[in-house]
Order: C-alpha cells, then sequence, then structure tokens
C-alpha cells in the first residue's frame, strides 16, 4: 500500500473512532443534565469535505478546503431521528448548513454527504447562520436563518453589515425552496423564529428588532409580530414579548433560541441573553414560558441564567459564549437541549418537559436589587434549615 492510501486509511480510521465514539451523562443539576463530549466539532465534518484525496492531484494529502467550526445548530425530530441543521463554519469564514442526523440524540450524530444546497434571493447571501427549523402545522419544515450582506450605505466601511431574516422550506430537508426574506419595520433583524402553530390564522413568528449589527441599540428584546403569508412574509407590527433589562444577564441583548415547546401548562421558551464585561460579552441561555392561548404574553420568568459556558466551554472562536437555536421534545416527553459553546463546537444536555416546567413554576424572578436577592435566598435558607432540622442531618 503506498503512503498516501495507508495515511489516507488512518484519517479515515481516526475520524469514524471520533464520530462512532460514545457519550456519557457529566453533571446534573436536576434541571437539566450535561453530557461530557462536544456532539460535532469540525473535526466531525467528512475527511471527503476537506481534503482532495485523489493523489495525483494532492499528492501530500493536504487539507484543501479547511472547516473551522461546526456550531449554531437547528434541530428537529424527524422520522424518529435527531435532525440538527448545523452551522458549519469554513476557513473561509463563509457559514453554511449541513444536516447531521443521529438515533438516539446525544452521540453518533454524522453529517449527510452533501451541505444544504441553499438557493439565494435576487440578492445574494454573503453568510446565512443559525437556522431555526419548525415543522409547521402547514406541512412544510421551515428554516429561518440569518442573512447577512454588506451594508451598502456605508462602503467605506468594510465592515459595515446588515442582518436580515431569510427563509427557506423543505418537506424532505433535501430540497429547499428559498422564499423572499422576511420584510420588517425594525432596521436589521436576527434570531427570528417560527412558531409551529398559526394565531389568528396567520403565521406568528418571533423576532429581534436591533438598530445595528452587533448592537441592538434602542431596539432588541424577543419580538412578536404576525404574517399572512410565508412566501412573501411581512410583519407589520412588532410587539416587545421579553425585553431586555439593566443589570440582568440580558441587559445588552436577548434573543429567542429555538421555536417554543408546547406544554399543558403554556409554552416553553429557550433564549440567549447577553451582558458585557471587562473580557467583553457574555453569552448564557435562559428560560421563561409565555400564555398557551397568546404565546407572547409572558407568565414565568425564572431569575438569572439556566446554563452559562463551563470550563472548557468557555474557550473558543468567541469565548465565553453559550448559544442555542434547536431543542427536541421526543414523544417521551425528554427533552434535547444543543448548545454551542463559543462559537466553535455543539454539546447537548438533556431535561424532560415536567422538570422544565417545574423550573419555570418555581424559581424565584430576578428581583433586581442585590436585597431583593439576598431576602428571596434567606426564604430559602430558612425553610431547608427546618427542613435539615427535621431530617436530623
Ligand atoms: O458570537 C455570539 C453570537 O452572536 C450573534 O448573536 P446575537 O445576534 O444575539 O448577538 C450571532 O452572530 C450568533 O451567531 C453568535 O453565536
Amino acid at each position: 500500500m503506498s503512503d498516501f492510501t495507508t495515511t489516507l486509511k488512518n484519517k479515515m480510521a481516526e475520524h469514524e473512532a471520533l464520530i462512532t465514539q460514545k457519550n456519557t451523562p457529566a453533571s446534573s443539576n436536576g434541571i437539566y443534565q450535561r453530557w461530557k463530549n462536544p456532539i460535532l466539532t469540525a473535526a466531525h465534518t467528512p475527511i471527503f469535505w476537506r481534503y482532495d484525496l485523489n493523489q495525483a492531484t494532492n499528492p501530500f494529502l493536504q487539507e484543501r478546503l479547511g472547516v473551522n467550526a461546526a456550531f449554531n445548530s437547528g434541530a428537529l425530530y424527524h422520522e424518529g431521528k435527531y435532525i440538527l441543521a448545523v452551522r458549519v463554519e469554513g476557513d473561509d469564514r463563509k457559514s453554511f448548513f449541513a444536516i447531521a442526523e443521529s438515533d438516539n440524540g446525544v452521540d453518533n450524530f454524522r453529517f449527510w454527504d452533501y451541505p444544504i444546497n441553499l438557493p439565494e434571493t435576487d440578492r445574494p447571501d454573503t453568510n446565512v447562520y443559525d437556522m431555526r427549523l419548525t415543522k409547521h402545522e402547514d406541512g412544510y419544515i421551515y428554516g429561518l436563518f440569518c442573512t447577512e450582506r454588506k451594508d451598502l450605505t456605508r462602503m467605506a466601511d468594510t465592515t459595515a453589515a446588515e442582518a436580515q431574516c431569510g427563509i427557506a422550506r423543505t418537506k424532505d430537508l433535501v430540497t429547499w425552496e428559498r422564499l423572499a426574506d422576511l420584510v420588517t419595520y425594525s432596521g436589521q433583524q436576527r434570531n427570528v423564529v417560527l412558531h409551529p402553530e398559526f394565531v389568528d390564522g396567520k403565521y406568528a413568528l418571533y423576532t429581534r428588532p436591533q438598530d445595528g449589527f452587533i448592537s441592538v441599540g434602542s431596539g432588541g428584546g424577543v419580538g412578536w409580530g404576525l404574517s399572512d403569508s410565508m412566501e412573501n412574509a411581512e410583519i407589520k407590527d412588532e410587539v416587545i414579548v421579553d425585553g431586555k433589562e439593566y443589570h440582568t444577564i440580558k441587559e445588552v441583548k436577548n434573543g429567542q433560541g429555538p421555536a417554543p415547546i408546547k406544554t399543558d401548562k403554556g409554552w416553553l421558551h429557550l433564549a440567549h441573553g447577553v451582558r458585557n464585561t471587562a473580557a467583553g460579552l457574555r453569552y448564557v441561555l435562559y428560560v421563561f414560558m409565555t400564555e398557551l392561548e397568546r404565546p407572547w404574553v409572558v407568565t414565568h420568568r425564572p431569575g438569572g441564567h439556566f446554563i452559562a459556558p463551563k470550563g472548557s466551554e468557555r474557550i473558543g472562536d468567541v469565548s465565553n459564549v453559550v448559544f442555542t437555536n434547536g431543542w427536541i421534545a421526543n414523544e417521551s416527553n425528554d427533552v434535547f437541549i444543543y448548545y454551542a459553546s463559543s462559537d466553535t463546537r455543539m454539546h447537548v444536555a438533556t431535561s424532560t418537559v415536567d422538570r422544565l416546567v417545574d423550573y419555570c413554576l418555581n424559581t424565584p424572578e430576578d428581583g433586581l436589587r442585590s436585597a431583593a436577592s439576598v431576602q428571596t435566598r434567606s426564604a430559602l435558607i430558612s425553610s431547608n434549615l427546618e427542613v435539615l432540622k427535621n431530617l436530623d442531618v
């Protein structure tokens, strides 16, 4: 066997060992269980996406098209499989979407052979990312994502960009129909998510109005609006469902994660909140619940963060970030929370609908002042000391 073939076979074997590695549960706080291994990284992408495997054209077996990261993934439970629409970022900084699937939702995620061939609109996207998958009651699977293009009003500034919501739909996750971008009357949009059910006979969308590309400015908050159609989606009025707030985990900005999960107590929502620090922005996840009939009305707001970057999750291309745009509730009401760390890799944490509802219903809200926090904690301490006294421990 030639050196080329031996090296290639070893590389393939190493890759197979990585993607078939068994995952194991790690720490649990009673709300959710983290799993030990990242479920997807750049190294999980197929060798044949990155290397030219033809010895004649690549005698040194060089990586020709490197992959930098595999992160912010939409998620869907489809035909008994746990499906992720992964944001794969090439070494050239361009992101694209690729489907990876697993039988159990916690390991053995394998990419399909080709990335999603996403059609463009008349105004080509420079970069697409963070797809939210929604199986809508109209029968389509929708993928809503951020489409980023150069801000044409600020040509001299090579960093000036515009973010809007791109929309595509499919029935099989293979062939995608691109629809017109969402029209809203806010400057820019990111983190737009389609609600799975019609509301008042209309499509309902969570939005995130923002003035600029990075900074939400005077806009921001998880917004909500209705559209008559998805072919030419337009939201004329946006209301804020969950705003940003001074000295909280979402002081700078926030955004809806995936589409909410329906429970008999209301809709469960997962979102990210951002605050500023001397070390830069810190992204954490939080949960809230809205009314069943009026999903834009919040009923429960557990205080503080739900998942924050931990250990090695804190380091990556954009450090101190956890971000989510996908979760799955399966037929047993087990919940698989897919989150990315530091814009680099994907992880899973598992919970159940009952545990998450309990978390929402029974976790105190943020009191917004240190004294209020002490009061809430002291109430817990005093009731616990009674419990411990009776237990005689
Ligand atoms: O770098 C962290 C995240 O920043 C953006 O999220 P937001 O719009 O809330 O600021 C997105 O670019 C997201 O992809 C990224 O993970």
